[in-house]
């Protein structure tokens, strides 16, 4: 029999992970964490941190014992009422979580992608065009890694025109409100009510296109696949969940292909296969989601480390996503590797639902940059857009020569 001592020996942290140093570089705390140990006791927040592969993938996928349901960020829902209505997907378990869940994913999957595959190469190729037009040197965020989800993805969710520019910053302050309520989110705070507002008002049946990914999930409704009361909110998660996140996957893409030419050439000599391939090493590279909590739902053993009922547990995917116990050259942007396993879409009943979109996505303006372009690479400072999730960013100047 073997008896756990509470917490007897637990490596604690001080370090605070959502302080602008670390959110500036948290590769350094992150190598930290996983050499600490298994499990490391964050005493600024009284949250236990799994930062090494194993552990994270495995409360990942053990949803019974790591719930969602009692929020995935720093909050608990037990104690704090929490500032939105929680998500049906993100911020439940089965059974609740599973209709919501089968919906969504049947509206975001392969099959009903193919339809939306030829005119989304056609938007990328028309986007780079534009971009091409207008000068050799421009800043890769806004003018690809923004300008083209917002391009393609509210048309397909089917929401107006007027108003898109409030889904970025609706994100921005949603990924922060899953961190400790810092001057990031209090920057936030003044717009909450009026981005929330725009933001329900437009999972209404009647503001959304009749042919969209949101017109199909008021139909699952019809159908009595999830409840009228359920269809808003479950179009809410893709407006939520579906920009921020593409963009800076797009952007951390874009990046690493712009500082690593060799990558780049690989990519010229493959287009095909590896357009699709790429974006998946650029988000197990700089995992654009880099943490979300779960809730212990009993006492735990893990490596050693009683983990009592309750608990908050905070999981580096990032960190995961470059522990050298699962990857070679963790470090390494280099697309000859299979990034298959990454937990930077989450792992087990959770996993990104909208992982087709945003491959889609990336294919598409992949393909249409290596189409026009010989080559790009980084022309000034880059910088990034603190966020208490997202890594994040503000800026990636870059050159290209054309074709
Ligand atoms: C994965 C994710 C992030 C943010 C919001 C949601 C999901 C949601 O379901 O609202």
């Amino acid at each position: 029999m073997t008896t756990v001592v509470p917490n007897a020996d637990v490596p604690t942290s001080h370090v605070d992970p959502f302080g602008p140093d670390t959110l500036g570089n948290p590769l350094p705390f992150q190598r930290e964490l996983r050499d600490a140990g298994p499990v490391v006791y964050l005493d600024r927040y009284d949250v236990f941190a799994f930062g090494r592969y194993q552990e994270v993938h495995a409360a990942l996928t053990d949803w019974q014992t790591f719930q969602s349901a009692a929020g995935v960020g720093l909050s608990n829902f037990r104690y704090e009422k929490p500032w939105r209505p929680p998500s049906l997907l993100l911020e439940a378990d089965p059974p609740h979580h599973d209709a919501p869940r089968a919906v969504l994913s049947k509206v975001l999957g392969p099959r009903a992608l193919t339809k939306l595959r030829a005119a989304w190469m056609d938007d990328a190729r028309a986007l780079v065009d534009d971009v091409l037009a207008s000068g050799h040197e421009f800043d890769a965020v806004t003018a690809l890694a923004e300008a083209f989800p917002l391009r393609v993805f509210p048309d397909a969710v089917g929401i107006p025109d007027n108003g898109r520019e409030n889904l970025l910053p609706y994100g921005d302050h949603l990924f922060n409100a899953f961190g400790p309520s810092n001057s990031l989110v209090a920057k936030g705070a003044p717009r909450v009510a009026e981005l929330s507002g725009w933001v329900n008002a437009h999972c209404a049946r009647d503001v959304l296109s009749d042919s969209g990914f949101g017109a199909q999930i008021w139909a699952a409704a019809d159908r009595g696949d999830i409840t009228y009361e359920q269809a808003p909110l479950v179009v809410r998660s893709m407006l939520s969940a579906g920009v921020d996140t593409t963009v800076n996957g797009l952007a951390s893409v874009l990046y690493a292909l712009a500082s690593h030419r060799a990558q780049w050439n690989r990519l010229r000599a493959d287009p095909v296969a590896l357009c699709r391939s790429a974006f998946d090493e650029a988000v197990r590279w700089e995992s654009p989601v880099q943490t979300f909590f779960r809730t212990a739902t009993r006492d735990i053993e893990v490596g050693g480390t009683l983990i009592p009922d309750g608990s908050k547990i905070v999981l580096f995917l990032g960190s995961a996503n470059r522990d050298p116990r699962r990857w070679e050259n963790p470090d390494e942007f280099d697309l000859r590797r299979d990034p298959s396993g990454h937990v930077g879409y989450g792992m087990g009943i959770h996993q990104c639902v909208g992982q087709h979109v945003a491959r889609l996505e990336s294919e598409a303006l992949l393909s249409a940059l290596v189409a026009r372009v010989e080559s790009i690479d980084v022309a000034g400072p880059v910088t990034r857009h603190p966020n208490n999730t997202l890594r994040s960013w503000e800026s990636i100047p870059v050159r290209v020569t054309p074709k």
